[in-house]
């Protein structure tokens, strides 16, 4: 009997065909990265780096990581890269612990703010074990860099973070530069949302300003679930010892056996990376974005775009994501930066064009997603948030029940499959 878990996928499979895809660090891979994950790599332990792995049988693995490396560092134009972080956050607490000791000043920008929770958060290990000190946007939701110069000048960093994950400006990143080096900080860009568009050359390079990079691999770059560090030019000159240190944090301080599935899909990703149809792919994914934001009243110079709605009530995120959900679009909540309600019943949604540039959608079906996204927040109008803090929880349950029998949102929903199910999604027949 096949396993219940591939009606499950098949399910979830009519889920990512017929609905918009539309959480911006979300992607769909092609076959090939496919392919690559579920391969019998998964088979192999390989505790090490080629050459240096301590069990056998890893002549193979050995020649499949080195070239995800040698990859690695002819896309980015970088001297050196690991393969092996098993995601995001824990690549960033490998920087972390390459670069600092436990107790050293990392800054980052705040969550609120667009950031991420390993950049210093309340309750990540970035601030358990390292003091950890925010900077914000301003008024106009930008990096307030005079007030990142400020805190930095009193804290002195041993680590900066440049990196956002709700943030839809580009990065000045030589701003980033000046201040680390007056302070002494190794720069780290944490490019894991915008990797495709550097790529495309639609955002400038980290590497001539920053010592470290690190990217998750599923993002814009369209790779499998994973994470990429580089060192720079720079970097090995700030510390010619960055290398060991950086694999000494993988393993033993962080992993054991790397997943050389995933390696292999990494691989794969950076290949379809380097041709120029990819470029073409980020181009659009940015210009998609633009439209997207514009048909919606804002302005995104990314990939993604995060909506206040604020004009439609008070503390609708929640809300907002639900009737979202309802009529096949896929969105998070998310906080805005000056958060009016609270950052657990935040008041905007984060949104991206990635995954639907994948499927070939351009500016003219942007401009119709839009159209549905509006009509769907004309659904949430009146479902403030309660102000009283004990009411929130049965107040959301009472909504979701309420969206679901929403009979607008179901003819939005049955527009939208029709929609949607003419454009393919890789691997989903
Ligand atoms: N969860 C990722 C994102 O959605 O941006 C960050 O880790």
């Amino acid at each position: 009997m096949a396993s219940k878990v591939f009606k499950l996928i098949a399910e979830e499979a009519h889920r990512q065909k017929y609905g918009l895809e539309m959480i911006p660090s979300e992607n769909y891979v092609s076959e090939n990265v496919l392919k690559a994950l579920g391969s019998i790599l998964t088979n192999k332990y390989s505790e090490g780096f080629p050459g240096r792995r301590y069990y056998g049988g890893n002549e193979v693995i050995d020649k499949i990581e080195n070239y995800a490396v040698e990859l690695a560092k002819k896309l980015f134009k970088v001297p050196a890269a690991f393969v092996q972080a098993y995601s995001g956050s824990p690549a960033n607490q490998a920087v972390t612990m390459a670069v600092c000791e436990p107790g050293d000043v990392v800054m980052g920008l705040s969550l609120s703010s667009g950031g991420h929770l390993t950049h210093g958060a309340k309750l990540s290990f970035s601030s358990l074990f390292y003091k950890a000190v925010n900077y914000s946007v301003g008024e106009d939701w930008k990096i307030d860099f005079d007030e990142l110069e400020e805190l930095a000048k009193k804290h002195k960093p041993k680590l900066i973070w440049a990196g956002t994950t709700a943030y839809p400006f580009k990065l000045d990143y030589k701003k980033f530069k000046k201040i680390a080096d007056e302070v002494g900080a190794t720069l780290v860009a944490d490019c894991s949302h915008i990797t495709g568009l550097i790529i495309g050359g639609v955002h400038q390079s980290p590497v001539p300003y920053v010592d470290i990079i690190m990217t998750t691999t599923h993002k814009t770059l369209r790779g499998p679930r994973g994470a990429i560090i580089l060192v720079t030019e720079r970097g090995l000159k700030k510390d010619p010892e960055i290398k060991s240190k950086i694999e000494r944090a993988i393993i033993p301080g962080l992993q054991g056996g790397p997943h050389n599935h995933q390696t292999a899909a990494i691989a794969v990703s950076l290949e379809e990376a380097l041709k120029p149809s990819f470029k073409k792919y980020a181009v659009q994914v940015a210009e998609n974005a633009k439209i997207l934001a514009k048909e919606l009243g804002t302005v995104s110079e990314t990939h993604l775009v995060l909506l206040s709605l604020t004009k439609y009530g008070y503390g609708l995120g929640y809300q907002a994501q639900y009737a979202l959900e309802e009529a096949g679009i896929t969105v998070n909540k998310n906080t805005i930066p000056g958060e009016p309600a609270s950052p657990f019943y935040p008041s905007g949604i984060r949104l991206g064009t990635p995954a639907l540039t994948t499927r070939g959608m351009k500016e003219k079906d942007m401009v119709k997603v839009a159209g549905w996204i509006k009509r769907v927040l004309e659904e949430i109008k009146g479902l403030d948030l309660p102000k009283e803090q004990d009411k929130r929880k049965d107040f959301l349950k009472e909504v979701k029940v309420k969206l679901a029998k929403n009979k607008n949102l179901k003819t939005i929903k049955a527009e939208i499959e029709r929609f949607a199910g003419k454009f393919p999604v890789p691997g989903i027949r």
